[in-house]
Formats: structure tokens, sequence, C-alpha cells
């Protein structure tokens, strides 16, 4: 590595010691910029790269909300405004009881990068809070969004910052975060929040972006390595919540045979076929464990979760997409998924390989649909959900749809252009970090030293 790069990355592990989500996150772009930062040697005098992975703002909170028992319970909330660079601070929300300042700061990070590659006026940031949904009442739920919001509120807009939603947040909770901001602020600031109800000024097709753009992705990687296609092709995907459903709605449709999805216990497999409509009314509608899917499908095989490697990546298939969370596919995960024959994976989650399964599948030729990249069409339709706001106006699913799959073309050919212009093959991981990093770049170098 050449010597800023390994100083600023040296700097962030002395200072960040105790966050390993985030120091992984910083290795994984800083690890791939050297062509360019060998270009550029006044970036270091501009301290380019020390400002890139400093949050502008971590805000944490108290979250107090009253359980159904009558029982105060107190959680702790984030929002980590991390780059304002290209436009108002831009990214999920996370409830689940891992969250913690590691993990906001990586997916906060990653957000600037994706946000950059897809092309529109988002900045990047992150929230969240370590508190569980699942097993909650709607009760408790809705007193936990308005707690939450009670504090949030007062750092986010609509030209500030743009939460949406991310593990454990969706419509619901989005629904009631709304609610309560606009009760506080007592104005209709639509564009406050993405991933919004259909009712009250969400946008058609944002539920199905990140798991459509996935798929989009994945089509033109294969396509521009031997004009594969998804047709016919075996595909695994670890997950069973919006993007996993989404992602398997457009495979399906694609032609491939889906043949396992995942939940945090377990994984079905069901070599005939996921039956999506089933997979759909177990986890959108009933909010239930996907086990139950052997009660209606008793011919498909549960393996249950037991140790670090999820059983999923032991199943045989051509393109294997991680849609569920950070580091869920190791290095012996990458080992398996190779001896089994898999072309390629596309990365729906946010980090879900850890940097050794990375370089393996690169090693072995396995194409790589690196996450900043392939699952940028949530957050770029979140975009497009804000535009509609501004303008008082809806487009059609179609319309959207369209705007997505434009917008997933452009990003894979951006990747493509930053790999090829470095001579890097098909290492869309680097090409990715690449392309991002050189539109940030530009931007942080015409605002001066801020
Ligand atoms: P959901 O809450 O809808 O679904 C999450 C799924 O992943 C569930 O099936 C859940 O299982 C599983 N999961 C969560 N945590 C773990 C864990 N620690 N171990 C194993 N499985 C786990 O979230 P999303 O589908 O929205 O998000 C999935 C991933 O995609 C995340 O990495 C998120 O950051 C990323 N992402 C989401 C976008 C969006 O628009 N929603 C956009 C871009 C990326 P269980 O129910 O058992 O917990
Ligand atoms: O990780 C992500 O890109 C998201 N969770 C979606 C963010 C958004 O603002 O739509």
């Amino acid at each position: 590595m050449n010597n800023y790069l390994e100083k600023v990355l040296t700097d962030v592990k002395n200072k960040n010691s105790h966050e390993i989500e985030y120091i992984q996150a910083v290795d994984e772009v800083l690890s791939t910029l050297e062509p360019v930062i060998n270009k550029h040697p006044e970036y270091e005098k501009i301290a380019l790269l020390e400002r890139m992975v400093e949050p502008e703002r971590i805000i944490s909170f108290r979250v107090p909300y009253i359980n159904d028992e009558g029982q105060t319970i107190v959680h702790r909330g984030y929002r980590v405004q991390y780059s304002s660079l290209i436009g108002p601070y831009k990214g999920g929300l996370r409830f689940h009881p891992s969250v913690n300042q590691s993990i906001m700061k990586f997916l906060g990070f990653e957000q600037i990068f994706k946000n950059a590659l897809t092309g529109l006026p988002i900045g990047g940031g992150k929230g969240g809070s370590d508190f569980d949904p699942k097993g909650k009442s709607d009760g408790e739920i809705m007193r936990f969004c308005q707690s939450f919001m009670t504090e949030l509120q007062r750092h986010i807009g609509q030209d500030v910052d743009v939460p949406a939603g991310d593990i454990g947040v969706g419509e619901r909770e989005i629904g009631y975060l709304f609610g309560q901001f606009k009760r506080i602020r007592d104005a209709y600031e639509g564009g406050v929040l993405t991933g919004k109800g259909l009712s009250y000024g969400g946008s058609l097709a944002r539920k199905e972006a990140t798991g459509f753009g996935l798929i989009y992705f994945m089509r033109e990687m294969l396509i521009a390595n031997g004009n594969q296609s998804l047709k016919g092709k075996t595909v695994t995907i670890s997950g069973a919540g919006n993007v996993a459903i989404y992602a398997c709605q457009k495979a399906q449709e694609y032609g491939a045979n889906v043949v396992a999805m995942s939940d945090s216990k377990g994984c079905i497999y069901d070599p005939n076929g996921i039956d999506l409509d089933l997979i759909k009314q177990i986890k959108e509608v009933e909010r239930g464990r996907i086990f139950e899917y052997k009660n209606k499908h008793p011919e498909a095989q549960y393996f249950e979760c037991t140790g670090e490697d999820s059983p999923i990546w032991n199943i045989k298939t051509d393109i294997a997409l991680p849609c569920a969370t950070q580091n869920e596919v190791n290095l012996n995960s990458a080992k398996k998924l190779v001896e089994n024959g898999v072309i390629a994976v596309g990365e729906g989650a946010n980090m879900p390989c850890t940097k050794e399964a990375t370089e393996y599948f690169l090693e072995h030729n396995v194409l790589v649909a690196p996450a900043k990249a392939a699952n940028a069409g949530g957050v770029a339709t979140s975009a497009i959900e804000m535009s509609q706001n501004s303008m008082r106006y809806y487009f059609t699913f179609e319309e959207v749809d369209k705007k997505l799959n434009d917008i997933m073309v452009n990003i894979f050919k951006s990747c493509q252009d930053a790999a090829e212009h470095y001579n890097l093959g098909n290492n869309y991981v680097a090409g990715a970090n690449i392309a991002a990093f050189r539109k940030l770049a530009k931007a942080m170098k015409a605002q001066g030293i801020v």
C-alpha cells in the first residue's frame, strides 16, 4: 500500500481500535485506491482521505419507551451524518440488537460511496438503534418509533438528512416515524423520510427497488462476461426480508431457479424452486420464521444455523446472493461456494462478504457484484421518491422501474470503466470504489477545506 494510504489506515485503526466493522469497511476501500492515490499526490496535503473517513457528525441519544407490561425500557439511538458533500445526508435506519457505533459508522461510510455511484445528489448517513422489533406488538413498535423520532426530528429535514429503512425498519416503522415527525414539526415535509407508504407520499417500486436493482446489476455483469444470462441458473439467496424477497422475484422473472432462502435461524432448500408467495405470506404478512415454509412444502429441507458458517452457502449454486447482513459469507463459506462451482456473487446486503471471502472469490475468477454498486437501487429509488415529493407528483410503477433499471446499467458501466481504466480486468469491487472515490474527491477539492 502507498505510504499515505497506509498512514490513514493505521490512524483509523489506532483511533478506533474497538470498531471492527468500521475498520473493515475503511480497509476494504483504501486497499483498492492505490492506483488513484499514486496519481494524485496533492490529496495528502489537503487531508482528503482523513476527511473522507471521519464522519461530519455522530449523534447518539437515549430512547425510552413503555412496553406492553408497563415497564420502561431504554435503548440507544444513533444518527451518523457522515458526508453532505454531494447532497443531504441519506441512508437507512437499522433496528437490531447488534447495532452499535461501529456498525453505524461502517454503514454510513459505505453509504457515501454507494450514493455517489447512483449519480444522484445524495450524501451519506446511517442511523438506528439496538432495539429488537422481533416479537414486539404494534403498540410497542409505535411507541418506540415515536420516542426515537422525538429526538431524531431535530437533526433531520428534507434538505438536511433523509432517513429510510434498513434491517428491522420497513413500511410500518417508517409510517410511525413519519407520523411523529409531522406531529412535532407541524408540517407535511414529505421528503424527510423515504420508503413511505403509498397512501401518504411513498414511491411505487421503492419496496422492490433494492432487490430488483441487484438483479439488474447481475444481468449486466453476466452479459459483460461471456454474454451469459440468469435464465436457467441456480440461485441461492440469504435472508427473507425486503431485499431478499424482491431479488428472488426478479430472478424468477428472469428464468432463474431460486432454490434456497434463509433467516437468522436457518435456511430452507427447495430444489423445485422457492414458492415466493408463501415466503411473502410468512415474512411480510405473518412476520413468522422461515422454517414454517415446510408446513406447506414438506418436501423442502430445513438446515438450522448452528455455528459461524451459514448453512445456505453449502448448497450448490451458480449464483449466490447474500441479502441478510454483514460478514455472513466468510472464507469457509467462500471456499465451499467455489468448490461447488459458483460463477457469480451479488451483494444485496451491505458488506456481506468478509475481505478474505471477497479476495478468495476474485482469485478464483468468481464475478463479484460489490454491495456499494449492486444494492444501490434502493437508495437511488429513495432519491426518486424525494424528487416526486418535491414535485408533489407521482410517477407510475413502470416509470420508476425504468429509471431504476437505467441507473443500475449506468452504475455497472461506471464500475466497468474504472476497472478497465486501471487495468483491473473485471474486478468490479475495486472498480466501484474507484469510480465513487473519483467523484467524491472532485467534489471535495472543489469545496475547499471543510
Ligand atoms: P429486513 O429486516 O427486511 O430483512 C433482514 C433479513 O436478514 C431477515 O431475513 C433477517 O432474519 C436476516 N438477518 C438480519 N440480521 C441477521 C443476522 N445477524 N444473521 C443472519 N440473518 C440476519 O432487512 P433488509 O432486507 O432491508 O436488509 C437486508 C440487508 O440489505 C442489510 O444488510 C441492509 O443493510 C441491506 N440493504 C437494504 C436496503 C433496503 O432498501 N432495505 C438497501 C441496500 C442494502 P431474521 O428475521 O431472522 O432476523
Ligand atoms: O443500505 C441502504 O442503502 C439502505 N438501507 C437504503 C437507504 C435509503 O436511504 O434508501
